[in-house]
């Protein structure tokens, strides 16, 4: 029986090439070559399954070009760059890769708020300016960490790994704002209080930002928001680029709306807005949340495993819904 015939549409750890060519016939992109929309659509003909990162868009116009595919596995645990209604409607398996980065991404979180509180890319680029002469009181005096009020919006896996780092690590107070409440035992074992979202914004003395990205969440922090926050608040977003806009967050870092930002994705991404690349007041890093060789290679694995058992015929292992089950 042939083998199925699968692409891997950027670079990836050689072993999870070698693992699925023992399954498939493969193609990968070893060079990470920028693939248009109309080379990855040639590059699919013929395949079944597609390995996929979160920057590779699959919409209705490349799966009504690619009649084989069957499946996608994101190397990703967010899923936005699919769109799921078509991909239902043409039969076409998605699965995402959830909980493998759950703590290395509330890690980061953590690290980027403290970051950015604590304002310690600005002091490093200070020092490294040769402009530190001699000590001073206030010199990059930040915010306070420890017992300050911790705020998180969306609070999925990854927002509560971050309120337990910031509820027993920190002894912060933590409120959050979400679609649904968490379940009592949920909250009361990570600390966390729920709230509306305007309390959520004008109470956090740090608020991460760890929702999933949709119409709904687009610009869910803007400058009307940006506006109820404290001045002397911070703000971290490990999520999507889009849920903040950029533009209105620039304009408040300048003019001390909120004291300091910390992002780890742009709108847009990986062009960054110029206007936030001049704000001494942010921390800026390239989308690296989940960034740690361990937990990339089971983000890779469980993507390969995703495909293993789909075609082997046991079904997705991590589906993505409304397309969950959807085949060919
Ligand atoms: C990925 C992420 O590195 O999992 C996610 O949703 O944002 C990151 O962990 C990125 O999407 C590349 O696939």
């Amino acid at each position: 029986m042939s083998k199925p015939h699968v692409l891997i549409t950027c670079a990836v750890f050689p072993e999870t090439i070698a693992r699925l060519q023992r399954h498939f016939e493969v193609e990968s992109n070893q060079d990470d070559a920028e693939w248009s929309p109309a080379e990855l659509i040639r590059r699919l003909q013929g395949k079944q399954g597609a390995f996929t990162t979160g920057s590779v868009r699959i919409d209705e116009a490349l799966l009504a070009a690619c009649p084989d595919l069957k499946i996608c596995a994101n190397m990703a645990v967010g899923y936005n760059n699919f769109d799921v209604d078509a991909m239902a409607r043409h039969g076409v398996t998605a699965t995402n890769a959830p909980d493998v980065l759950t703590e290395t991404t509330a890690d980061f979180g953590f690290a980027l708020l403290m970051a950015t509180a604590r304002r310690i890319t600005e002091s490093e680029h200070f020092l490294r300016r040769g402009e530190w002469k001699k000590w001073r009181y206030d010199m990059f005096a930040g915010a306070e960490i420890h017992g300050a009020t911790l705020g998180i919006l969306g609070m999925g896996r990854i927002g509560q790994g971050i309120a337990r780092r910031g509820a027993l690590g920190f002894g912060m107070n933590v409120i959050y704002h979400n679609r649904s409440r968490l379940d009592p035992a949920l909250e009361a074992e990570c600390r966390a209080r729920y709230v509306g979202k305007e309390e959520l914004l004008k109470s956090a003395d740090h608020l991460v930002l760890v929702l999933p990205y949709s119409p709904s969440s687009h610009h869910a922090i803007g400058a009307a928001e940006l506006a109820q926050m404290k001045p002397t608040a911070t703000l971290v977003n490990i999520a999507r680029g889009g849920i903040v806009d950029d533009a209105a967050l620039a304009e408040a870092l300048r003019n001390g709306t909120i004291a300091a930002a910390g992002l780890d994705v742009f709108e847009g991404e990986p062009t960054v807005l110029p206007a936030l690349l001049t704000v001494p007041n942010v921390v800026l890093t390239p989308h690296i949340a989940s960034a740690t060789i361990p937990t990339r290679r089971a983000m890779a694995e469980l993507a390969a495993d995703n495909l293993v058992s789909f075609f082997e015929g046991k079904g997705p292992i991590t589906p993505v819904l409304p397309a969950q089950g959807a085949t060919k």
